[in-house]
Parts: C-alpha cells; sequence; structure tokens
C-alpha cells in the first residue's frame, strides 16, 4: 500500500483500488471500417489517472486484496460459468490452433445473432472461432495473451471498493482496465470483458445494501451493465450517452428501454445527440440524480467514462476539463456511498486530469 496523502491533501480521503495488472491486457489492433486500426484502449490510460492522482496527492492507493475463491463468487454473480470458463482458457485454444497465433490478438469474425431466432446460442460449438463469436458482440475488443489476468484483476479492484464502501467509506475507485460497462452476463465487447461497475453494484446487494442505483456517465450507453439487471427491481440502471441511433453500441440505450418483468420501471436511458455541451448534458445528470433520488437509493455506483470530453477521439460530445469539477460535486449530492470504476476517456493526455477533476469535485462537496 502506498499512501500519497501529502502536505496538500485537505480533502476527505477516497481509496483507490487500482489494477496492478492492467498492462497485461495490451491489445494491437482494431477492428474499425473493414480496417484495422491501433486500440484506442491502451495502457497509458491509466498510468495517467495513478500519476495524477499522485501528483494531486488525491486520496490514497492501494491494490486490491481479495482471495481467488471469494473472487470468482463475486464474478459469479453476474456473468454465466460457461462465459467466464471460456475466457479463462480462450488464449490456450487460441495459441493451441496454431502458435503463430502467439503473435496476434484473437478478434471474432461470425455471430450468432441470439436474440432473432435465426442461429442457436445454447449449443456451444467446438470450433474455437465460432464460441469467440458467440461470446463476442463486435470485432473491435481484441482478446490478449493477458486478458483474463488483467479483468480478473480489475473486478478484484471493483470488489474491494464496494467492501470499502460496505465497510462505511463515503467513497471509493477502482481503477481498472479493460473497462467493464459493456460486458454482459455472457458477452463482451466495446473493449469489455468483465463487467466491474455490475460486480461492484451486486457485492453491494449482497453486502446488505437493500437498493443500488448505478449512474453512467461514460459516453457510450451501458448496454452490458443494463442487460445484467434488467429484470432486477432492487439495482436502478440510469445511463447518460450518445444517442444509439447514431452512437455505439447502436443496438441498445434507446429512451423506451424501462426494464422488465419484476425490473419494469427500473432502467433509465437518457440518449443525447452527438455534439450535446456541458449545459444539455448536465441537465440529463439532473434528470438521473432526481430517479437515483426517487429511488431511494442505499448506495451507488458511477460507471466513469471520461470520454465525453471534447477532445475525445471517438466520441461526440463536448465537455472541458473543468467541467469534471461539477460533474463531481452534483454526483456528491446524491448524497450516497459511492463506488466509481474507470470506464472510458480515449484522449490519453487528458484522461487523468479530466478523471481526478470528476473525483476531488466529489471529495470536496462532501
Ligand atoms: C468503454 C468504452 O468506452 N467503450 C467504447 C467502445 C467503442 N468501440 C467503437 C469504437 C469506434 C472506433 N472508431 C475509430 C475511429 C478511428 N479514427
Ligand atoms: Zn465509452
Amino acid at each position: 500500500m502506498l499512501c500519497v496523502r501529502g502536505q496538500h491533501a485537505k480533502l476527505p480521503e477516497m481509496k483507490t483500488f487500482h489494477n496492478p495488472h492492467h498492462a497485461l491486457h495490451q491489445g494491437r489492433e482494431e477492428m474499425f471500417r473493414g480496417r484495422m486500426v491501433p486500440c484506442h484502449e491502451v495502457p497509458a490510460r491509466l498510468d495517467f489517472v495513478l500519476a495524477e492522482l499522485q501528483r494531486r496527492s488525491q486520496g490514497s492507493l492501494h491494490t486490491p486484496e481479495i482471495g481467488e475463491a471469494e473472487l470468482d463468487a463475486a464474478i459469479a454473480r453476474v456473468h454465466s460459468a460457461r462465459y467466464t470458463q471460456f475466457l479463462a482458457g480462450a488464449w490456450d485454444e487460441w495459441v493451441a490452433m496454431d502458435p503463430a497465433n502467439a503473435l496476434r490478438d484473437a478478434l471474432p469474425s461470425v455471430w450468432p445473432l441470439g436474440n432473432r431466432h435465426a442461429f442457436r446460442t445454447d449449443v456451444l460449438p467446438q470450433n474455437f472461432a465460432a464460441r469467440l463469436g458467440l461470446f463476442a458482440f463486435d470485432s473491435g475488443s481484441p482478446l490478449t495473451a493477458g486478458t483474463w489476468a488483467a479483468a480478473r484483476g480489475g473486478a478484484a479492484c471493483a470488489l474491494a471498493a464496494a467492501r470499502e464502501v460496505l465497510g462505511g467509506a463515503r467513497s471509493a475507485f477502482a481503477l481498472t482496465r479493460p473497462p467493464g460497462h459493456h460486458a454482459g452476463p455472457d458477452f463482451f465487447g466495446g473493449y469489455c470483458f468483465l463487467n466491474n461497475a455490475a460486480i461492484a453494484a451486486q457485492a453491494l446487494r449482497d453486502g446488505g445494501q437493500q437498493r443500488v442505483a448505478v449512474l453512467d456517465v461514460d459516453y457510450h450507453h451501458g448496454n452490458g451493465t443494463q442487460t445484467i439487471f434488467y429484470e432486477s427491481a432492487d439495482v436502478l440502471t440510469v445511463s447518460i450517452h450518445g444517442d444509439p441511433a447514431t452512437e455505439y453500441p447502436f443496438f441498445l440505450g434507446h429512451a423506451d428501454e424501462h426494464g422488465a418483468g419484476a425490473g419494469e420501471g427500473f432502467n433509465l436511458n437518457l440518449p443525447l445527440p452527438r455534439g450535446t455541451d456541458f449545459t444539455t448534458w448536465r441537465a440529463a445528470l439532473a434528470k438521473a440524480l432526481d430517479a437515483v433520488s426517487a429511488f431511494d437509493a442505499d448506495a451507488l455506483v458511477v460507471p466513469m467514462g471520461l470520454d465525453t470530453f471534447e477532445g475525445d477521439p471517438i466520441s461526440g460530445f463536448t465537455l472541458r476539463s473543468a467541467d469534471y469539477f461539477a460533474v463531481g460535486e452534483a454526483l456528491a449530492s446524491a448524497g450516497l456511498p459511492t463506488v466509481f470504476t474507470f470506464e472510458g476517456g480515449y484522449a490519453v493526455d487528458a484522461v487523468g486530469t479530466n478523471a481526478v477533476n470528476l473525483l476531488e469535485g466529489f471529495c470536496r462537496s462532501i
């Protein structure tokens, strides 16, 4: 444990649990419009956030101390066994198919379109490429040698942050990559493999919090989290994001998705057009916070994407670095124990400043 509270530290303590294994996941290229382009989701993203937390003496830095068995149990609360078994062995299978595969990442190229009844998803194919496609929804999320170890390390951060809050802390930050909010019960995509925010939310529930709200502020709709809790009344999922009519992940995130079954009424999507500025964005945040308040949540999870930034290379909102202080302040106004998980944000040089501005805004107004 490295404590970084120094002479500047006047703010309430927020522990950051960072993933020491994150750089084991390092994709080379992602498919984009028929071409391979360099990955946007790179290890330097996390390094910049860590450096900025240290530079500004924001809170304290820790690595998670979670046993393997308890970690497996927490992951199994939100992901299916056949999916995690696949992820755990995928790299070895990939290399076993062809030793030369050790030099390339695995990307899917065939999909079963499960929810149109066009193909079976209940029968697990023997063919590796077929299983890769069964468990993935895009070809932009390379699976690499260290993906599983890095994703597990991130889940441990999420669990440690949830426990910190269950233990009475006002807030905690799971600083990890790959990100998580696009990963569903049995699929990866959007650079995400294990849904860290969902793991934290479920851990908060399992630790005794009756109602948990997830307020996703990443530029992209948190489709994985929505799907995981879509039929749950005890976890409210709210997401503010680029309108899926034009923005990734396209096939979920519309305003008419309210939840289903017991979860009817417990999902809220606030899609905004590409080009949205902070004035409009913060009005959506106020609506989101109203929903959290009406739900009477006991705890809050914030999947914290910084890809709403004006300089983001793959996104379309125009928030500025200083705006993130106000975002943090607004989130603090919910008055709830809060777990933050690090999600998107691809303007690498600015992601540390933007992330720490948000966290500092949160801390200084509580
Ligand atoms: C966690 C998260 O923010 N995931 C976002 C996944 C977005 N994937 C689609 C990216 C499209 C990339 N566009 C490349 C533009 C090349 N100039
Ligand atoms: Zn995003």
